[in-house]
C-alpha cells in the first residue's frame, strides 16, 4: 500500500507552535498559530510563486507589510503580551495568529 499517514510532528494548524518564523506556502501560513515571547522578532518568508501580504485583522494592529514576492521576507518585533491575528489581505480566506507572552 501507498498510503502516507502523518507523522506526529505534524498537527492541526490550530496547534501553537513555539518558533519565530512563518512560512507563506501553498496560500497558507505555516505554522498558522505561532507562540513566541515578549521582545522575539518574527519573520515570515514567501514561499509562493503569488505576492501576499501579512496584515493585523481589526484597527490598530501592528502588522502591515507590503505584498511580498517570492521569497520576500516581513519581519516584526512583538514586544507586547496578546493575541496578533492577521491575514494576508490579497487572499482574505489565508489566517494566521501570533500567541505572545509574557
Ligand atoms: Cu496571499
Amino acid at each position: 500500500m501507498t498510503m502516507s499517514t502523518s507523522p506526529p510532528g505534524r498537527s492541526t494548524a490550530a496547534t501553537p507552535v513555539a518558533a519565530d518564523t512563518v512560512a507563506i506556502k501553498n496560500f497558507a501560513f505555516s505554522p498558522a498559530t505561532l507562540r513566541v515571547k515578549a521582545g522575539t522578532t518574527v519573520t515570515w518568508t514567501n514561499q509562493d510563486t503569488d505576492a501576499h501580504t501579512v496584515t493585523s485583522t481589526g484597527p490598530g494592529g501592528p502588522l502591515h507589510s507590503p505584498a511580498l514576492a517570492t521569497h520576500g521576507t516581513y519581519t516584526h518585533t512583538f514586544t507586547k503580551p496578546g493575541s496578533y491575528a492577521y491575514v494576508c489581505t490579497i487572499h482574505p480566506f489565508m489566517t494566521g495568529t501570533v500567541e505572545v507572552t509574557s
